[in-house]
């Protein structure tokens, strides 16, 4: 363990330094922020009313739009002068949502990310090649400080050029793959076309993160490169990569809670859940000083799990994201994650794991059509073979998803890979 003191804290010690890290979080923003002066001062809530844990239900819900109306510093709780690095979330649309990080909190970080590299098995004999991009976009940087603060050798490769990954994991022989998980299926891809086997490669475990992915997908990485697949999670508004992430005993990501509160709420009703209770996560930063927030709505859905880990850790752990509440389509009515298509479409033989879905509206009916990609292109000379391997896909996923869906089938090679975060829904509704 990184840190073992801290990570088999008992309940009760735990709480205390919540506590206490939670009053000062709330002082520092009520005094620097004016967004958080007003928004308290509205729900009548003083930094003085913060007296246990509970009273965190007191204060009201920050959302990105806070962020989006207070951009691009407005929520930054330290002077410009102490702030150090500018990250800003991966949006696509409108102006990016900015973060600052003060010296203290690239500290911090580093060590949320070391301990979560340490759960997945990483060590200084490791060599880790960082398939994130470098940029505005926390990934990278995140993994990058983590890993050389627990002595691993680090090498930034960024984001695409997949066959020089390639040869370059090849050649130095890395052990540790930093990338999503999207892409590091495209990259074994990669390695199989160039005819690089994974035994003359020495990959041993893959941090994965920045987005969803299905346990089907985990079966399929671990198998394809030989590796030990965990998965991590962040966000931009919450420090980045280092909220949560897996030990190797994949029993849900283990929550640096020393430093971020979860929560679990019903998104539409905003009431706090019973722990067990799948709903929205909501998280309160106790540690960070540059913008540190307040029961941020994350709109990830999971769940948390208090049973203990056999790793020894006791810190609460939260369960795969099932999916964005604002990514879950609604089609005639009916709720559709894509991480459930996506479970579906692993599970069959010969198709690839990339797929899209497309949603149309014709007159007033939602349609939802799911191209999946052929594994190789053998199939397509047997219309029969192709005609029940349709069947089978449109039968499972009306199984799963209560809903008939279009299939189409496409030729090999010709669904877009990604070298970042996956766009697999396209909603033509809009
Ligand atoms: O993706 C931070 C990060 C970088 C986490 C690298 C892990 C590794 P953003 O770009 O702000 O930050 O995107 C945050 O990505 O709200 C989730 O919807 C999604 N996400 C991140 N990790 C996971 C995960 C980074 N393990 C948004 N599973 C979050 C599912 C994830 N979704």
């Amino acid at each position: 363990m990184w840190n073992k003191e801290v990570e088999t804290l008992p309940r009760d010690k735990m709480e205390e330094i919540q506590l206490e890290r939670l009053k000062d979080t709330v002082k520092r923003v009520y005094e620097n922020v004016p967004f958080y002066r007003n928004r308290l001062d509205e729900a009548g809530v003083s930094p003085d009313n913060i007296k246990s844990l509970d009273d965190i239900r007191r204060i009201p819900f920050t959302v990105k739009d806070d962020l989006r109306e207070n951009y691009p510093f407005g929520m930054f709780a330290a002077p410009m002068k102490d702030i150090v690095r500018i990250h800003a979330s991966s949006g696509t649309t409108g102006k990016p949502t900015t973060v600052g990080y003060t010296k203290a909190d690239l500290e911090l970080w580093s060590e949320c990310v070391a301990r979560i590299i340490a759960m997945a098995g990483g060590t200084c004999e490791d060599i880790a090649q960082i398939a994130f991009g470098y940029g505005l976009f926390t990934g990278a940087f995140g993994l990058h400080y983590g890993l050389e603060k627990i002595g691993a050798a680090v090498i930034p490769m960024s984001s695409g050029n997949t066959e020089k990954q390639i040869m370059i994991m090849k050649d130095y022989q890395s052990t540790i793959l930093v990338s999503t998980p999207s892409y590091a299926m495209h990259m074994v891809e990669v390695m199989e076309e160039l005819g690089v086997k994974k035994s003359e490669l020495n990959l041993k475990i893959g941090l994965f993160g920045a987005e969803g992915s299905t346990e089907e997908m985990r079966a399929q990485l671990e198998k394809r490169w030989g590796i030990l697949a965990t998965e991590n999670y962040g966000m931009s508004e919450l420090i980045g990569p280092g909220v949560s992430g897996e030990c190797v005993h994949k029993t849900g990501m283990h929550i640096n809670e020393d430093y971020f509160i979860p929560e679990i709420i019903d998104p539409d009703t905003g009431e706090v859940l019973k722990d067990g209770e799948t709903g929205e996560l909501v998280i309160t930063t106790i540690g960070k000083q540059g913008i540190p927030l307040l029961r941020y709505r994350t709109k990830d859905i999971t769940y948390l799990i208090k049973e203990p880990c056999p790793c020894g850790r006791t810190t609460t752990r939260m369960a795969k994201i099932q999916g964005r509440s604002d990514d879950m389509l609604i089609i005639r009515g009916v709720n559709v994650f894509p991480s459930q298509v996506e479970s579906v479409l692993l599970g069959i033989e010969h198709i690839s794991p990339h797929y899209q879905l497309i949603v149309e509206r014709e007159g007033f009916i939602d349609k939802l059509k799911v191209v999946v990609e052929l594994e190789d292109s053998s199939l397509l000379e047997s219309f029969a073979q192709l005609e029940k391997l349709e069947e089978t896909i449109k039968h499972k996923l009306h199984t799963v998803l209560g809903l008939s869906a279009k299939v189409e089938l496409a030729e090999p090679r010709t669904i877009e890979r990604f070298t970042g975060k996956a766009k697999r829904v396209i909603d033509l509704r809009k």
